[in-house]
């Protein structure tokens, strides 16, 4: 045997060698045996919901990551600006599977709490590492979901750190936590869900009508959701403070200009949108703006709260805008500057896919009236297959870069 294989096992077996028990007179309250009574509990109810769960939060990790891609891209990395309600498909799923994960989570929790309670608390070091696995899983899990849930209803208090930030690490954790969770229960949650159903139990709520109440419970919690931006379900939207529908010209709005404090510059007849190039530059007033050729486009605003709406924009494309400082539309990026002084949203970049899109606008108008104040006037960026918090609304200025 090689040297490398007995330290190994010389590892494994200190890690999972029994630890010296805690006196049993220790052994009271939810510690003593027998305490959690109810027969519904089984590995194989848990490892169900674990399922259900895996795939809420899988799914919800992956579309999350997109989002966070999308709007932190790597160097050298720039998004398709195609299909263009692409985005509103990920961050919709994202929301709708991040809720879905609420009621699973409290019923998994539920399911398996008295294993809190077990007896001895540690069997080994092994025992002891997995346990707290778990308990990293279980809070990185409760933070993901009510930290979404705080953010969809713009209730930052009971969140002192920046909320994407928190959100995107934690994210990290959890699925980390997740994986090692499924390495270490697979094989017994295995064993659990392919043993034949067992025989149900007379009186009481059995397994299956448990799990059909979670998952009405989940069913209707996705109906509201998905009615912040279906417009037909928006009725249902019970959790949802910005449906289709609401707002100035139909569409919702997250900060109005008095919130961004950008009213009296937007409104001042002197406003110009300053464009500029790396050799020149050039300012346009809404008549200048007005005078250029006009283009139309059906877009939505997805936020990354899950919300989305479609809007049909109408101004100039940012390709032209591009043309006018002499720079190849086909080889820029843009930085989009907006009026606001302060605010994490206050500029954006665009990258070359998007500059070059015909769909990309500076919107000067929405569904056929004058952009409302609150959306942006007089100019704001819209753009295909993009986070809302890029689509900068009251904007001052577009600087052009030409991509080596
Ligand atoms: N200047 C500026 N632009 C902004 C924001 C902002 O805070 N400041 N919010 C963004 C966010 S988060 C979204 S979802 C959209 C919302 O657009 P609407 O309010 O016009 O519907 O605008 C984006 N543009
Ligand atoms: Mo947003």
């Amino acid at each position: 045997m090689t040297g490398r294989a007995t330290a190994g096992r010389r590892l494994i077996r200190w890690l999972t060698t029994p630890l010296p028990q805690p006196p049993p007179a220790l052994r009271r309250g939810p510690l003593r045996p027998g305490v959690f009574g109810s027969r519904l509990r089984s590995t194989r109810l848990a490892g169900q919901l674990g399922v259900a769960l895996g795939l809420t939060f899988g799914v919800c990790f992956l579309t999350g990551l997109l989002s966070h891609l999308m709007q932190h891209p790597p160097a050298g990395f720039a998004w398709p600006s195609r299909p263009i309600g692409f985005y509103r498909f990920t961050q919709g799923l994202h929301v709708v599977t991040g809720l879905a994960s609420a009621p699973l989570l409290g019923a998994k929790l539920w399911s398996v709490y008295p294993r809190l309670f077990t007896w001895p608390p540690v069997r080994s070091i092994a025992h002891a590492a997995e346990r707290a696995a778990v308990g990293v899983l279980v809070a990185a899990a409760l933070f993901q979901v009510v930290g979404g849930v705080l953010n969809i209803t713009r209730w930052y208090t009971p969140m002192p750190f920046f909320f994407t930030a928190g959100h995107y690490w934690v994210g990290w954790l959890a699925i980390g936590a997740l994986l090692v969770h499924v390495g270490v229960r697979l094989p017994v949650t295995r064993a659990a869900l392919t043993r034949s159903a067992m025989s149900a139990r007379p009186g009481g709520l059995s397994r299956r009508g448990l799990l059909t109440g979670v998952a009405a419970a989940t069913g209707l919690l996705t109906l509201t959701t998905a009615g912040q931006t279906l417009r037909p379900l928006s009725g249902l939207a019970l959790f949802a403070p910005r449906r289709p529908g609401t707002g100035p010209q139909g569409l919702p709005v997250n900060k109005t200009a008095d919130n961004a404090g950008v009213r009296a510059l937007a409104l001042n007849p002197s406003y110009r949108l300053t464009v500029i190039g790396p050799t020149r530059h050039t300012d346009l007033d809404l008549d200048g703006l007005h005078a250029m050729t006009q283009h139309t486009a059906e877009l939505p605003i997805a936020c990354v709260e899950g919300w989305s709406a479609t809007g049909r924009w109408t101004g100039v494309r940012l390709r032209d805008l591009v043309a006018l400082v002499g720079v190849d539309p086909t080889r820029a990026t843009v930085v989009a500057e907006s009026l606001e002084t302060g605010g994490r949203y206050r500029t954006s970049i665009v990258a070359a896919p998007h500059v070059r899109d015909p769909l990309t606008l500076v919107a000067l108008r929405l569904n056929g009236e004058p952009l409302h104040l609150d959306h942006g006037y007089p100019a704001r960026l819209i753009a295909p297959n993009r986070p809302g918090v890029l689509q900068t609304k009251w904007l001052t200025s577009i600087t052009v870069r030409e991509e080596s």
